[in-house]
């Protein structure tokens, strides 16, 4: 009951409204956004949610202006399919889930500004990041290239690397080919080198800056030419290993590489031809997955000219060279690489041994370390390093090579063939060129739709709407035609922390002035499945903004924390049915053992993901139903440390519930709901003074390295000590509601109030220790006889050597 009271209170004072200006200094606290989903809330979500809050909450009574948003990432493909399954428009199945999500939150009693709430599928919010791609376009960073995507057919759409496997959408088993299709680009590799230098500068777990640098993919080496025999033809090749050249038995070119069919010879035509037509249905994922399995390839009956010996080498195709790396041809080396090992192996090329151990003393086969030069001419003798650099020399010198630093980092494919999504603000005109419209034609509305299928011709939905896709080509005013492409749903998530600091302005994404005072994201929280493709997206578009002139900072996001996947214990019999945890009993989880009620047959009982089909998703509502927000939070916090993956207990959120109501009656008697008869206006023994500056030390320093869980054991021990007191000063209980505040709100504020104070506490300074408090009068020693500790006794801490003797 009193929770609901206190989130009205707060409401209605607008407690949490943030000021734009102030002179206090600002922190901003951020949350990853939720995609609205139809499921609704799951204890996932608060997890990270009540970390925030809870900082938010400390940094407010600290002193600090504290900026907490709360958005929804609306546009997105779920609800297009809920949509083409329901007959029911996206907008519409989007804001019930919006509507829905917003109240679960709510319930939480999270001190978000709700006035600054954005839904990227909004016009008023999409109008600037089609402004933004505008920026992109304007610099070079948009542009459109045919280039061979999955498509699939049945689905009408593209689809991302990750959503094809054995030639199949993995989702629902429709076949996938290879196409050529012109698609938006995004120019993010020519960002690759200052978002991978700029990692130094963030604060963030090495981890993710470890899967960013690995997407990156910086790769130092060398590009070398190679004359194709009787021919006027060349190819290049990259290569990380240039001081192996003198071991290059054979090259290799991508299926897709122009050469192939130039090169291949009348008898080798056939087998090179269904080669190549069997890749081309292969994705690059499965392609580059040949590696571990048996890597095939034909030869094309050309040969070409070793650069430096000048020696005849056979040319092949093979599809683990893809075509989008490097130069889509690779020097392949057996005799120091694995992968040309087998290769090698399997079609009886020579195997040439060109590096030996820097040691001396035999070397497996392949020897694909740095080693010493042998068998290469004039660089024998020379460690691996120095040959590279005067084998790169070398072919500079005549011509044919040079160093080259290449990145496994691709251009972004920005573009889908969806409804629900950003419309691209470009029109077609008759040459064929998209062209940019200007400013002033934004926002390029979604059109009302019904059918949100693909066009009867398999052009994307868009194209149903006829009147709609009529434009006029602003160059000429003659006709043109709109994009019928649609932007990705990372869209609208690389920019969100922007808009929140200036949501309603309709002259500009955000003022200047609250940038500079906002910017960077002081503390960003989020799951780490963001780790690489959300963060490394926004990261580029903030960069992007960056040399327009239009934010202050480099990065966006200063400090980074990935909260860890909540998991739930799920019971399942013999037969692999599942059971809901009330279904079970007997339950030993040490032993991971139940019996099913009724039946009695036995159940195992594991630790697994929640999801629906295993029974064991805990829905936050019925937390809060029986035992309130508060409880929730805490527990939230209490499982484990933030970033550790755990499972939930019901029984551990019964335990915060216990440790709440003794907290609550160190103010409140549980009776009358008056102050306690217990509390006393006295001064706090010198014991217990001591304990409460070393529990706001402890609270204060947990807080600042997000370590909840022990933040709340020491609220736990102070309470144990506070609550058997008859006497009970009331300055102590004070400092400890204060303490609570941040992480059980509602409850502090009923005892704060308890306490004589008519206003709330979210805005009452946090508690100060006195560092001399901390350390003890006196010292335990050991005494110890033999190295074993015989007795312990108790000294002065600055006694000396005689005193203790
Ligand atoms: C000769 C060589 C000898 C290589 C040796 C390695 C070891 P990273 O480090 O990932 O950048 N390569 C080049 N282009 C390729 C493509 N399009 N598809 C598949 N493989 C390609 O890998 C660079 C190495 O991968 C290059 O160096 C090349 O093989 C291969 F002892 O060249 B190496």
């Amino acid at each position: 009951t009193l929770e609901p009271k206190w989130q009205a209170f707060w409401e209605e004072r607008e407690l949490f409204r943030t000021e734009d200006r102030s002179t206090k200094p600002k922190y901003y606290v951020l949350d990853m956004f939720p995609y609205p989903s139809g499921a609704g809330l799951h204890v996932g979500h608060p997890e990270g949610y009540t970390a925030t809050d809870v900082l938010a909450r400390w940094k407010r009574m600290c002193g600090f202006n504290v900026l907490h948003p709360m958005g929804w990432d609306a546009f997105g493909l779920p609800a297009e399919r809920a949509a083409v399954r329901d007959g029911i428009h996206p907008a519409i199945i989007t804001k019930r889930n919006i509507d829905n999500f917003r109240r679960q939150i709510k319930r939480l009693g999270f001190s978000y500004d709700w006035s600054r709430e954005i839904d990227t599928s909004a016009p008023d919010y999409y109008r600037w990041t089609q402004w933004i791609f505008l920026k992109l376009h304007e610099r070079g960073l948009a542009y459109r290239a045919e280039i061979p995507v999955n498509w699939c057919p049945a689905q009408g759409t593209v689809l991302a690397n990750e959503e094809v496997k054995d030639g199949k959408y993995v989702e629902t088993g429709d076949p996938v080919e290879r196409r050529l299709m012109k698609q938006w680009m995004l120019r993010i590799t020519a960002y690759a080198e200052r978002l991978l230098a700029d990692l130094d500068d963030v604060d963030w777990p090495e981890a993710v800056k470890a899967m960013q640098r690995e997407w990156i993919g910086r790769s130092e080496g060398a590009e070398i030419t190679f004359r194709v025999r009787d021919r006027d033809a060349s190819f290049t090749v990259f290569t990380t290993r240039p001081d192996t050249l003198f071991g290059a038995t054979f090259c290799t070119l991508a299926p897709e590489h122009p050469l192939v069919t130039e090169i291949t010879t009348p008898e080798r035509r056939a087998d090179v031809e269904a080669y190549v037509a069997a890749a081309a249905k292969k994705s690059d994922r499965e392609r580059a997955g040949s590696e571990e399995k048996r890597a095939t390839g034909v030869f094309t009956g050309a040969y070409a000219t070793h650069p430096l010996s000048g020696a005849p080498i056979p040319i092949w195709t093979a599809d683990y060279v893809l075509m989008g790396y490097g130069h889509g041809a690779v020097m392949a080396v057996p005799a120091h690489d694995e992968r040309d090992h087998r290769f090698a192996t399997v079609y009886g090329l020579p195997i040439a041994t060109v590096v030996r151990p820097a040691g001396g003393g035999p070397a497996p086969i392949p020897f694909t370390d740095d080693g010493v030069a042998c068998a290469s001419g004039a660089f024998d003798g020379l460690p691996s390093a120095e040959c590279r650099r005067a084998t790169v020399a070398e072919l500079a010198r005549r011509g044919v090579g040079a160093a080259k630093v290449t990145y496994r980092l691709r251009d972004w494919l920005f573009s889908r063939q969806r409804y629900w999504g950003e419309p691209f603000p470009v029109v077609i005109g008759a040459d064929g060129e998209a062209v940019p419209l200007p400013e002033g034609a934004l926002p390029v509305e979604l059109p009302p739709l019904d059918d949100f299928r693909p066009a009867p011709d398999g052009r994307p939905p868009l194209a149903r709407a006829r009147e709609w896709l009529e434009a006029r080509d602003p160059r000429n005013g003659g006709p043109a035609e709109r994009e019928t492409n649609t932007m990705p749903q990372w869209a609208g998530s690389c920019w969100y922390y922007l808009r929140y600091l200036d949501p309603r302005n309709t002259l500009a994404p955000w003022d200047a002035a609250k940038e500079a005072y906002w910017m960077p994201v002081d503390l960003y929280v989020g799951g780490v499945e963001h780790a690489v493709l959300h963060l490394l997206y926004a990261r580029f578009w903030h960069k992007v903004l960056f040399d327009c002139g239009l934010v202050s900072t480099k990065e966006p996001f200063r400090k980074l924390f990935n909260q860890g996947m909540i998991l739930a214990y799920s019971y399942q019999d013999a037969a692999g049915k599942y059971y809901a945890p009330e279904a079970a009993e007997n339950v030993d989880l040490q032993a991971g053992a139940a019996t099913a009620k009724g039946t009695g047959a036995p159940l195992k009982v594991q630790i697994e993901k929640m999801s629906k089909s295993r029974l064991n998703v805990v829905n936050p509502d019925d937390v809060v139903a029986e035992y309130g927000a508060d409880s929730l939070r805490l527990y939230e916090l209490f499982m484990g440390p933030l970033d550790a993956v755990k499972p939930w207990q019901t029984n551990g959120v019964e335990g915060v519930y216990r440790f709440l109501q003794r907290a609550h009656r160190l103010a409140v008697d549980a009776e009358s709901d008056a102050p306690s008869p217990a509390l006393k206006d006295v001064a706090p023994s010198e014991d217990l003074e001591k304990l409460l500056h070393r529990t706001v030390a402890k609270v204060t320093k947990d807080l600042e390295n997000l370590s909840f869980n022990t933040a709340i054991s020491a609220l736990m021990i102070l309470t144990n000590e506070l609550l058997p007191m008859t006497e009970r000063p009331k300055a102590a209980v004070e400092r400890f509601t204060l303490l609570l505040a941040p992480f059980a709100p509602h409850l502090a504020e009923e005892m704060w109030r308890t306490l004589g104070h008519a206003d709330s506490l979210a805005y009452a300074p946090w508690p100060t220790f006195d560092p001399a408090k901390l350390v003890d009068a006196t010292v335990e020693l050991p005494v110890c006889v033999n190295g074993k500790v015989k007795e312990r006794i108790e000294a002065p801490k600055d006694a000396d050597q005689a005193t203790v003797e």
